[in-house]
């Protein structure tokens, strides 16, 4: 049966450290990303590049924050439009810009699930566990702080209220090579689930990947994957602002995204960090159209769909 996606484009860059994040969802478009959907079994409807109006500043106590004003405004304008796209469309692309998109998309997506009266997961594919909130950032980029506010973290005053929280035992991060004090902390406090890149090594990403799909499935929930570029080897995907060396291989990533359409309980997609100034004759931008591409049943032969416990 033909399923229905959109992509949504959410030009942040003032999340991150550099500039150029404003140019990602152009890249994906100009990388086919619309047409690689659309020869698998699917519908493909691109709703366009949301934006904000101009903003005022907005002080605080924390002098390092920039762009506090843009980002809380990104935030009140991408939750309701990520919960609508939810509402229109079997599995929403949200295309950023830089991550901090993540603390509107996945308020949204918690509130559609809300509604549906099941629990939102969230897995989180990054090599950082953006966990500071407005307090303990000391860079100062709010690109490091989305996850802190989803699931409810104290510190948010001067974001706009949370609408629905994620529960800090639905996420699941898997990539994490560098995690700063206050972070470090947050995810012993939270309990949060963390498969560094030392456990990936030891272990693979299937083991962690299917016992966490298999508590999802168990819960009935719906399923958030986040995408942020730099979850990548910056071998394979240089373009990013914030290259950790380490990263998950080409093979690591597609096996991750092949397991996570088997599932069938992926709802929504982040597309973030992507900084085409960075890029190499497009590389990037190409890969991560070929993973979203193996994420919705591209495959190199057919087989049998895996069985889950
Ligand atoms: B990204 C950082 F200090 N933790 O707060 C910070 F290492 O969305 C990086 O994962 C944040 O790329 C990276 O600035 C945010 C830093
Ligand atoms: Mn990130
Ligand atoms: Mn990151
Ligand atoms: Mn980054």
């Amino acid at each position: 049966m033909t399923r229905r996606c959109s992509l949504l484009g959410a030009a942040i860059e003032t999340g991150a450290s550099q500039r150029g994040c404003l140019m990602g969802p152009a890249s994906l478009r100009t990388a086919g990303l619309a047409q690689a959907i659309g020869t698998l079994d699917w519908t493909v409807t691109d709703l366009g590049d949301t934006r904000i109006d101009g903003q005022t500043h907005v002080p605080h106590e924390n002098g390092a924050i920039h762009h506090l004003a843009e980002t809380a405004a990104w935030i009140e304008t991408l939750v309701p439009l990520a919960q609508a796209a939810a509402q229109a469309h079997d599995l929403p692309i949200f295309m950023g810009g830089d991550h901090s998109i993540s603390a509107g998309t996945v308020p949204g997506m918690a509130r559609f699930a809300a509604g549906q009266g099941r629990p939102l997961f969230v897995l989180w594919l990054d090599a950082h566990p953006d966990l500071h909130n407005l307090f303990s950032t000391e860079s100062g980029n709010l690109h490091g702080t989305p996850v802190a506010y989803f699931t409810g973290q104290p510190g948010f005053e001067a974001y706009p209220p949370l609408v629905s929280a994620v529960d800090p035992a639905h996420v699941c991060m898997m990539g994490i090579r560098s995690v700063d004090i206050a972070e470090r902390d947050a995810i012993a406090r939270l309990g949060i689930e963390v498969h560094d890149m030392r456990a990936i090594d030891e272990t693979g990403v299937l083991p962690p990947l299917e016992a966490f799909l298999a508590r999802v499935r168990a819960a009935d929930g719906l399923l958030h994957v986040s995408f942020d570029v730099d979850f990548l080897d910056p071998a394979i995907a240089p373009a990013v602002g914030t290259t950790v060396p380490g990263g998950a291989t080409f093979r690591e990533a597609h096996l991750i995204m092949e397991t996570l359409c088997d599932s069938g309980l992926v709802r929504s997609l982040d597309l973030v960090e992507l900084n085409p100034f960075l890029d190499e004759r497009g590389r990037t931008a190409t890969l991560l159209c070929d993973l979203t591409a193996s994420l919705m049943g591209r495959r190199v032969l057919d087989r049998p769909t895996r069985r889950f416990a």
